[in-house]
């Protein structure tokens, strides 16, 4: 899966697959990842990619020219999705991860606390994607969300030991509380039933676990749990 992440600040972004389970999945080729930085496809002589709103206001507005020649500087495979990462797009899922996974090519177009010129919007007309109601000054973080969470859906990424179908969410569900060495700790104690050897009680112990902990701290998922059942 190639993911060719738009910035203006590519070194932002290029550090986070140094690291850890990425590294790895960039190391097997499991995912390649490349960035365009629009100030490259400035036509102006200072090389600007953003300027003041028509109408007036407050802020910069990223301008289209730059950011539509960087766009189609960008080889496109058959199987290819663009995605603008924006404070207005559909907030981020776990379904919407699992059906982005199964693009060949990802393109993310990141802004930077500027609107962008609508007409980009109208040219490259992409799905527009946000990670949450919650202010962020650029788009950089949200695609590093998104290409982390569809890079840990693909063949080979994670580990066994890592495998991604025991996840919150992969069954509606928030994980049951987990327990390491040792036995007791501060006065708390591990629950007898995870020391029995019995993998029927501890399934049943960890299932009731996840739907008492989901019930009361997401009660939108309990529902939905509970509606899919
Ligand atoms: C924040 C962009 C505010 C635009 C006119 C000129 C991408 C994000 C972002 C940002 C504004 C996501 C303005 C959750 C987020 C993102 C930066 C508003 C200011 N108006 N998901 N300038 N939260 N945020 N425009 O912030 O790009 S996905």
């Amino acid at each position: 899966m190639i993911f060719n992440i738009m910035t203006l600040f590519p070194d932002m972004v290029e550090n986070y697959f140094q690291y850890s389970i990425l590294k790895r999945a960039v190391d097997a080729g499991i995912i390649e990842i490349q960035t365009t930085n629009p100030r490259d496809y400035t036509e102006n002589k200072h090389k600007k990619v953003d300027d003041i709103p028509y109408g007036g206001g407050a802020g910069m507005v990223l301008m289209a020219q730059p950011y539509v020649d960087a766009y189609e500087s960008i080889e496109k495979s058959p199987k290819s999705l663009t995605i603008m990462l924006s404070p207005q797009g559909k907030p981020l899922t776990d379904e919407m991860v699992n059906e982005f996974a199964k693009f060949e090519q990802i393109i993310l177009m990141c802004g930077h606390y500027e609107g962008f010129d609508e007409r980009i919007r109208d040219i490259i007309k992409p799905v527009e994607v946000s990670i949450g109601d919650f202010v962020l000054t650029g788009g950089e973080l949200p695609a590093l969300c998104l290409i982390d969470a569809v890079s840990r859906k693909l063949e080979g990424t994670l580990g066994k030991i890592e495998s991604a179908d025991e996840d919150s969410f992969s069954n509606g569900l928030l994980e049951y509380p987990h327990y390491t060495r040792p036995r007791e700790y501060r006065g708390l104690k591990v629950p007898d039933v995870l020391l029995n050897g019995n993998h029927k009680e501890i399934n049943e112990f960890r299932l009731k676990q996840s739907i008492e902990r989901t019930k009361n701290r997401r009660p939108d998922l309990y529902e939905k749990f509970n509606k899919n059942k």
